[in-house]
């Protein structure tokens, strides 16, 4: 890479940061010699029911894996996020909620986040949610949204938020597996000036639900809906019925505290496990420092609350830092462009953290849209997601942050719980493209991926791994241990897998390349290719599907299908929308294929498994790079395939 391109910390950055290259080149090799006497020192940031003595507790060995932190140490993650607060900031903003409507801003101070917590934690009782019970939540970005997650952590209650994008039938799913006692919805669910009926999803869903699982329901707008007696609550209705207080369950830091399903290269999604204490320590230290977070900020994440950067960058980092968090409902788009920099301009806010696919929508439509804007408040830019391409990185600089900005490209997973990889605003020169360096105590090495050699020194390429833990690591996959061990611990011993490819290059920065896995990145979004090759072939006329990513100039990949159709079945146009239109279904807006192509036959080895290296280079148009087809059982599906290239919108 070259040099050049580097920009170089500015006086003010630093002069405001709380970390300067002298301190994160100290606080990195003590993190690194010492990491028990790091992580002790560390954990003070939070307020503990019984402090810890023991620190960490990690065993990597194949398969014996094992993974806590602060094991012996007892707090409450809601204490943390509210009641703390209350002493001296209890009329501060904790929650700005920005409504799909432009205009209809609600400030929620932290004293008034008690009570909401309170309440709704105390209607979760009343449902018979107790200690250790799962609690499904399937909610817009509403404040109750919030208020649900942390009234679970506050009785001790594991919630499993199922992003409100989802179909009926992905909510199912996740509610049977992890055997939830209460789903908690909203009536409908306004976006972009949409409304999404979830309630009515959330029935739909329950048809295939089993057991006795209630349902609490908010009542976002004014539309009714149909109640079920007995099973279906109105959230405003049941407060009613509750008191006003309600006391924090002292866990252990190793109890759960949420579940999250999320996408994997085979079989159902993962309930990854996230616990307690490790959680709460990372999540708050790496939001106060890579935003360099002070009291009085305005914080802004973009995501939304169904994903991991919304539970550890909107709910529980900030608010463990007592940080005003803005809650937004709409999208960057509605009613136009502009949104997302009014809102910057109205409230003032002084980090904002996004997603590359929006920074690339936004991009296209014009630097019009950006400009006018009173944008002096933003001290920090934030991306996660996916690779940053440099073009949008510096657009976002240069448009939004008017160089004087800086941007952080944070590297991280649902899995990993908090960010991994990252430049620090006042210590780290920035380079576009790439999350730079590992933070306070995180080891990555870049591993040969045949070999699995460790790959020394700078300019090196292969695909990234971590040696040894750090506090917010998930510690299983829900119910299915060995399914944890054996996807992140078995093929590089020793380490943890992230399934990601990666280069450091001469200057010792990090760049991720991409995911090495059957995992397309949509949007910034996860997306096994398996399940929607399953969604595909669980339609009638469809015999086999193969799915691939290609890439896509605004949501990074796109998604491309190959159908071979039953016997007897024709291709049509008509067949063809009804096919998209039902993985959409199936699983959800995000996951609508982009192009969708019959193929009479699929490029198989002689022993029939799908070479999809070749579907991939056709759907990317990189037909000079087939490779090898000789291997194939049939080389002349190739031809075919090629002739009937589909367009890709
Ligand atoms: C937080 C989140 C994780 C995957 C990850 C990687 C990609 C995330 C990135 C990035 C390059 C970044 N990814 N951040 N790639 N640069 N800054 O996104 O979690 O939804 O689990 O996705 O996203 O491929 O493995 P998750």
């Amino acid at each position: 890479m070259n040099r050049m391109t580097m920009i170089e910390v500015k006086d003010e950055w630093k002069s405001r940061a709380k970390i300067d290259k002298a301190t994160y080149d100290e606080w990195y090799k003590q993190s690194i010699d010492d990491p028990e006497g790091f992580w002790k020192q560390h954990a003070k940031r939070i307020d503990w029911i019984k402090e810890p003595t023991k620190v960490k507790s990690i065993n990597y060995t194949y398969p014996d894996v094992s993974i806590k932190w602060f094991e012996d140490g007892e707090l409450n993650v809601c204490y943390n996020c509210v009641d703390r607060h209350l002493k001296d900031k209890g009329d501060k903003t904790a929650i700005l909620w920005e409504a799909d409507e432009p205009g209809n801003a609600q400030h929620i101070t932290f004293q008034q986040l008690h009570e909401h917590v309170c309440k709704f934690a105390n209607v979760l009782k009343e449902l018979g949610v107790q200690k250790g019970d799962r609690v499904v939540i399937y909610l817009p970005m509403i404040p109750q949204a919030a208020y649900a997650m942390l009234a679970c952590a506050r009785i001790g209650a594991i919630h499993s938020v199922v992003f409100a994008g989802f179909s009926p039938g992905a909510l199912r799913d996740r509610v049977n597996d992890s055997e939830a006692k209460v789903v908690i919805t909203a009536n409908h669910a306004p976006r972009g000036g949409k409304a999404t009926p979830l309630k009515k999803n959330t029935d739909k869903a329950f048809e295939g639900i089993e057991g006795d699982v209630k349902c609490l329901v908010v009542k976002r707008t004014g539309d009714d809906t149909p109640m079920t007696d007995g099973r279906d609550f109105w959230l405003h209705e049941m407060e009613g019925k509750v008191g006003n207080d309600c006391d924090c369950e002292p866990m252990n830091a190793e109890d759960p505290l949420f579940i999250l399903y999320t996408s994997g290269s085979t079989g159902k999604p993962k309930g990854v496990v996230h616990t307690s204490g490790g959680y709460i320590v990372y999540t708050s230290m790496t939001h106060e420092y890579v935003f360099d977070y002070h009291p009085g900020d305005i914080y802004w994440c973009t995501a939304d609350v169904g994903w991991i950067t919304g539970h550890s960058y909107i709910v529980y980092g900030p608010l463990a830092n007592g940080a005003t968090t803005l809650v937004f409902e709409s999208t960057p788009t509605y009613p136009d462009a502009s949104r997302c920099w009014k809102v910057c301009e109205e409230h003032k806010v002084n980090q904002f953290y996004t997603a590359p696919t929006a920074i690339r929508a936004l991009m296209g439509k014009g630097r019009k849209h950006v400009e006018g804007h009173d944008l002096s408040a933003l001290k920090i830019l934030g991306t996660v997601g996916e690779p940053i391409n440099p073009e949008a990185w510096n657009w976002y600089y240069e448009e939004v942050g008017h160089s004087n900005v800086p941007i952080v490209d944070t590297y991280w997973q649902t899995e990993t719980g908090g960010i991994l990889i990252t430049p620090l605003p006042g210590a780290t020169p920035l380079k576009p493209g790439a999350a730079s360096k590992p933070f306070f105590g995180v080891k990555p090495v870049i591993l040969e991926p045949q070999s699995g050699e460790v790959l020394e020194g700078n300019g090196v390429e292969g695909v990234i791994a971590i040696t040894d833990s750090w506090p917010s690591q998930m510690r299983t996959v829900y119910k299915d241990h060995e399914r944890f061990v054996n996807t992140y611990f078995q093929q590089y011993k020793g380490y943890y897998f992230t399934e990601d490819g990666a280069k450091r290059d001469e200057d010792g920065y990090i760049w991720i390349t991409g995911r090495v896995d059957d995992v397309i990145n949509v949007s910034g979004h996860r997306m096994g290719t398996a399940e929607v090759e399953s969604a595909l072939v669980a339609h009638k006329a469809v015999s086999e599907a193969a799915v691939v990513g290609f890439p896509h100039d605004v949501k990074g990949q796109g998604i491309y299908c190959y159908v071979t159709l039953m016997e007897g079945t024709e291709p049509s146009d008509d067949l063809r929308d009804e096919l998209i239109k039902h993985v959409r279904s199936e699983i959800g807006p995000i996951a609508k294929p982009d192009a969708l192509q019959f193929a009479p036959d699929m490029p198989k080895t002689r022993s029939g498994k799908i070479m999809r290296r070749i579907l991939r280079k056709i759907a990317e148009d990189k037909l000079d790079e087939l490779g090898d087809t000789s291997t194939l059982a049939d080389p002349s599906v190739v031809d075919h395939l090629i002739e009937n290239r589909q367009n890709k919108g």
